[in-house]
C-alpha cells in the first residue's frame, strides 16, 4: 500500500506541475518554452499531465488503497501476498515502459490515444502492463476474499471489503475493451505490422473502457464517503443495504453507456447512441442515492454533535479534522460536476459543449476533485496510520482542502462558461489562437485565480505528505482506519452479498448493449493510414 501510494503521488507531483503550465498557456503565457529540451510541445506536455494524474495517480493510489481496505475490512492477511507484490512490479515495469516515450515526446497523443495518431510501442506495453498489474491486484483480492468465504460461511461479506471487490469486478470488465484496442489494432500498427487502423472501431473500443473508467476513479471515493466518513463525524451509515445496492448498480450500469462520448462520431446509429443515453441517465441514478443518503449519514453525527435547525447542523460537522474536510469538500464540488455529466448526457446539450472547455471543466470537478481531493482526504490519515508518524501539521492539511476547494470552483466554472457560451475549444492552445476573443478575458482571469489557488494547494499537499513520513514525530495516539457502522445493525439481505444475479446481469446488458454494434463495426471495418508523426 505505502509504495503504490508513494509511486502515485510521485506522478502526481509532475503531473500537477504540468498542468499548471496547461493552464497559463491558456491563459497567454507560455512557460513551456522554459522546459527545453525535456518538454518539447504542448501536446506532449499535456499528454504527460493527463497520463500521469488522470491514470498512474489514480491506478496506483486505488489499488494500494484497496488492498489496505479488503484487508482490514476482511480482518485476515492476504492468501497470497506474492500476487499482490507481483502486481506492484508489473505496474512500475509498466510505468517505467510507458515513460520513456512519453519524455522522449514519441507518445503525444494525449490521455485518450486515439489513432490514427499513433505512439512509440513502448507507450502501449507500457499502459497494458499497468493494467495488467492492477488486474493481479485484483486476484490477489479475489483469492484474499476466497480464503474469507470459507473460513466464514454464511456471514455478510463487511461492506468496505464488498465494495472494493465489486469496483475491481467491475475494472476486469471495463479494460477488456482497451485491451481489444491495443491487441488488435493499435499495437500492431506500431509494430509497423499493419499500416492503416479502423479509427472508429478504435474509439469505440476505448470508450468501452473509457467511461467505466471515470468510476473506477469514483468509486473508491464512494467507498470512504458510504463507509468511512460519517465515522469520522460521529455519524453512522444512513442504510447499509442501499449503500451495497449502489456498488451493485454501478457494476450493471458502469460499461453499457460509452457512446455518450461518441454522440458526434458517423458511423454509430442513432438508435444505439439512444440506448446509451437511457443507460447513462441510469447510471445517474446511484450518485442520486449517494447524494441523498452519504449526507443524511453525515448529518446523524452533526445532530449527534449538536447541530440543530435544518441548516445549521452543517457547521457542527468535523471540519477541524483535514480528512474530513477534504473529502466534505471534494463532496459538494461533485454535486456541481454530476449536473454538467448530466448536461453532457443529454445529447443536444451535448452537440453544444462536446471539445469544448466546458470538458474540462466538467472531469475537474469529477476525476479532480471528488476523485482527487478525497484521496488526499484519505491520505491525512492513511499515511500516518503506515508510517507511525503524525500528520505533519493539520492546519496547513486544511489550507490545503480549502485552497483546493475555491481553486477548482474558479477554475472549473471559468471553463464551463468558456465552453458554453463561446465554444472555446479544448485541447488547444489558446494563448496563440488567431480566433482568441477579448470575451474570453474575464473567465480566463477567473481560471488564473483557480490555477494560483491550486498551486498552493498542491504544494501544501506535497509539503504536508512528504513532511509526515521524514520526520520521524511519533503518534499520540494509533490510527485506525474508520468504520463507520449502520444504523440499523440488522444484517443487510442476502440478495445484496451474492454476486451472480449482479455479474450475470453486467455481462448480458454488456452484451445486448454492444454485442451487435460492434460486430457492425468489425465487420464494416476501414483501414485508413496511420498518421504521419508530427510532432
Ligand atoms: Fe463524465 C466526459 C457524463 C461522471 C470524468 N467525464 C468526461 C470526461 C472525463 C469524465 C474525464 O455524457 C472527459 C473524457 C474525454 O477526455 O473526452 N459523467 C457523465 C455523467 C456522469 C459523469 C452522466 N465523469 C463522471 C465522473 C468522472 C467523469 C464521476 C470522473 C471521476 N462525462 C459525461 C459525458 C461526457 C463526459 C456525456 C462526454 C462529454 C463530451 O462530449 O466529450 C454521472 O455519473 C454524474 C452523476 C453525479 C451526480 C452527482 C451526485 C452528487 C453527490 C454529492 C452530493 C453532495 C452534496 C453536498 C449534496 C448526480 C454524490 C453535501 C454537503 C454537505 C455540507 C454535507
Amino acid at each position: 500500500t505505502g509504495w503504490n501510494i508513494g509511486i502515485g503521488i510521485g506522478a502526481l507531483t509532475i503531473g500537477l506541475l504540468l498542468g499548471v503550465l496547461q493552464g497559463l498557456e491558456h491563459a497567454g503565457l507560455n512557460l513551456y518554452t522554459y522546459l527545453q529540451p525535456v518538454i518539447k510541445t504542448y501536446y506532449q506536455g499535456l499528454t504527460i499531465h493527463g497520463v500521469l494524474n488522470a491514470l498512474v495517480w489514480t491506478t496506483f493510489f486505488i489499488c494500494g488503497f484497496f488492498t489496505f481496505v479488503v484487508v482490514r475490512s476482511l480482518q485476515r492477511p492476504l492468501r497470497y501476498p506474492w500476487i499482490n507484490v507481483l502486481a506492484l512490479v508489473l505496474m512500475v515495469v509498466g510505468l517505467l515502459m510507458a515513460a520513456y516515450p512519453l519524455l522522449a515526446n514519441l507518445a503525444s497523443v494525449l490521455y485518450t490515444f486515439y489513432p490514427p495518431m499513433l505512439a512509440d510501442w513502448t507507450f502501449y506495453v507500457g499502459l497494458t502492463l499497468v493494467v495488467v498489474g492492477s488486474w493481479t491486484v485484483g486476484y490477489g483480492l479475489y483469492f484474499t476474499y476466497g480464503a474469507w468465504r470459507k473460513e466464514n460461511p454464511g456471514v455478510r461479506t463487511p461492506f468496505l471489503a464488498l465494495g472494493a471487490l465489486i469496483t475491481m469486478v467491475m475494472w476486469q470488465l471495463a479494460t477488456l475493451g482497451v485491451a481489444a484496442e491495443i491487441l488488435f489494432l493499435l499495437l500492431p500498427a506500431a509494430f509497423g505490422w499493419t499500416d492503416g487502423t479502423d479509427p472508429l472501431l478504435a474509439r469505440s473500443l476505448f470508450w468501452y473502457f473509457g467511461h467505466p473508467l471515470v468510476y473506477f476513479w469514483l468509486l473508491p471515493a464512494y467507498l470512504s464517503w458510504y463507509g468511512m466518513l460519517p465515522a469520522q463525524t460521529d455519524g453512522k451509515m444512513f442504510s447499509e443495504p442501499l449503500a451495497r445496492f449502489v456498488f451493485w448498480l454501478f457494476l450493471v450500469l458502469s460499461v453499457p453507456v460509452g457512446f455518450h462520448h461518441q454522440y458526434t462520431d458517423p458511423g454509430i446509429p442513432q438508435g444505439w447512441k439512444f440506448l446509451h443515453t437511457i443507460l447513462t441517465l441510469g447510471v445517474a441514478f446511484p450518485s442520486l442515492i449517494t447524494a441523498f443518503t452519504v449526507v443524511a449519514s453525515l448529518e446523524l453525527g452533526a445532530r449527534k454533535r449538536g447541530g440543530k435547525g435544518w441548516f445549521g447542523w452543517i457547521r457542527k460537522l468535523n471540519w477541524g479534522d483535514p480528512s474530513y474536510a477534504a473529502q466534505n469538500l471534494a463532496m459538494i464540488l461533485f454535486a456541481f460536476g454530476g449536473i454538467s455529466g448530466i448536461t453532457n448526457a443529454s445529447y443536444d446539450m451535448n452537440l453544444v459543449v462536446h471539445n469544448t472547455a466546458w470538458v474540462p471543466g466538467h472531469f475537474h470537478l469529477t476525476v479532480g476533485s471528488a476523485t482527487t481531493l478525497t484521496f488526499f482526504g484519505i491520505c491525512y490519515w492513511l499515511v500516518p496510520k503506515l508510517t507511525g508518524h503524525k500528520l505533519f501539521t493539520p492546519w496547513l492539511a486544511r489550507a490545503q482542502a480549502w485552497t483546493w476547494f475555491f481553486g477548482m470552483l474558479f477554475f472549473a466554472n471559468a471553463y464551463h462558461l468558456m465552453g458554453l457560451r463561446f465554444g472555446v475549444p479544448r485541447r488547444t492552445m489558446l494563448g496563440d489562437a488567431p480566433y482568441a476573443s477579448a470575451a474570453w478575458t474575464p473567465y480566463l482571469l477567473e481560471s488564473v485565480l483557480g490555477v494560483g489557488l491550486l498551486t498552493i494547494s498542491a504544494t501544501l499537499f506535497f509539503l504536508v505528505i512528504f513532511a509526515t513520513v521524514l520526520l520521524p514525530r511519533k503518534l499520540d495516539a494509533p490510527v485506525e482506519m474508520p468504520v463507520a457502522e449502520p444504523l440499523d445493525p440488522k444484517p443487510a439481505p442476502a440478495w445484496l452479498d451474492t454476486w451472480w444475479p449482479w455479474l450475470n446481469g453486467a455481462i448480458a446488458l454488456i452484451l445486448l448493449s454492444y454485442g451487435p454494434i460492434l460486430y457492425q463495426l468489425i465487420r464494416d471495418a476501414q483501414w485508413i493510414p496511420i498518421a504521419p508523426r508530427v510532432w
